[in-house]
């Protein structure tokens, strides 16, 4: 079975952040999506810095950040964004009905629907439970790397139908194949290690392009925990992308 490529993708999509997503990898030729799952503003910005030039997107866990302040936090993390073009994606994983999940969106300290370009989200609350996502891309969890989840093949089918039919929904988090009208997302991606010890499960980034037809790997602490993120993001971004133009040659 062939893969599309990014340029097909891209002359489908129909969602404005599936468009400047592709676009985004296009020009970067990056297909990384760094995961900074830090606790502090600082570290957030910082690294921030550092692997902006080399991401489409850097994807955040806003609720780890101690020291959260929409002001301090927020506002220079939108300015990096803009200089270094990468989306923001919020990774809740919101998971409740759709009016707890409209809540959790908009308000809060987070006030994540005023600056996250795409969110994750459970699909289990069904359909109508993603409507409040208007503004953004939704990322519909669809299976889950670690070790035991209960993301089955009959799960995964059923989440699959919610996130093809809803207009919100740009892609899906999975380990294994999903329909091509939605871009993948796969996180669980690592050089050197195959797990943490705390259920986590990592392949690497040939295999997921070669096996899942992934669009976007997702890499968390290969990059924020190395000594030097910054190379280590040009190391994902350069293994990424390679791994993409073989799994397209696999073709032919
Ligand atoms: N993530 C997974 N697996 C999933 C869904 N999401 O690992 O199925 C998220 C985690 C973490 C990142 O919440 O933020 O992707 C992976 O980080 P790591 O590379 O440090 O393991």
């Amino acid at each position: 079975k062939t893969r599309s490529s990014y340029e097909q993708k891209l002359a489908h999509a129909q969602h404005s952040v599936s468009k400047k997503l592709l676009e985004t990898a296009l020009a970067k030729k990056s297909n990384l999506i760094a995961s900074a799952d830090v606790t502090t503003t600082q570290e957030l910005l910082a690294l921030a810095e550092k692997v902006g030039p080399h991401v489409i997107a850097l994807k955040t866990h806003i609720d780890i950040i101690s020291d959260f302040d929409y002001e301090k936090t927020i506002l220079p993390l939108k300015a990096l964004a803009e200089k270094h073009q990468f989306l923001l994606m919020e990774d809740r994983k919101f998971a409740d009905i759709g009016n707890t999940q409209e809540l959790q969106f908009t308000s809060g300290v987070f006030k994540i629907t005023d600056w996250a370009d795409f969110v994750t989200s459970q699909v289990i609350g069904g359909f109508e439970s993603l409507d409040c996502f208007k503004n953004v891309g939704v990322v519909a969890i669809v299976g889950m790397s670690s070790k035991g989840a209960l993301t089955t093949a009959s799960y995964r089918e059923e989440a699959l139908k919610v996130a093809l039919s809803h207009p919100n929904v740009i892609g899906g988090v999975s380990q294994n194949q999903i329909p091509e009208e939605l871009l993948l997302f796969t996180p669980g991606v690592n050089l050197a290690d195959s797990g943490d010890g705390k259920g986590q499960q990592y392949n690497t980034p040939d295999h997921v392009f070669k096996m899942l037809h992934s669009d976007f790997i997702i890499v968390g602490r290969g990059i924020y925990k190395s000594d030097d993120p910054e190379t280590a993001a040009i190391t994902y971004k350069n293994e990424g992308w390679n791994a993409y133009v073989n799994s397209l040659q696999k073709n032919t």
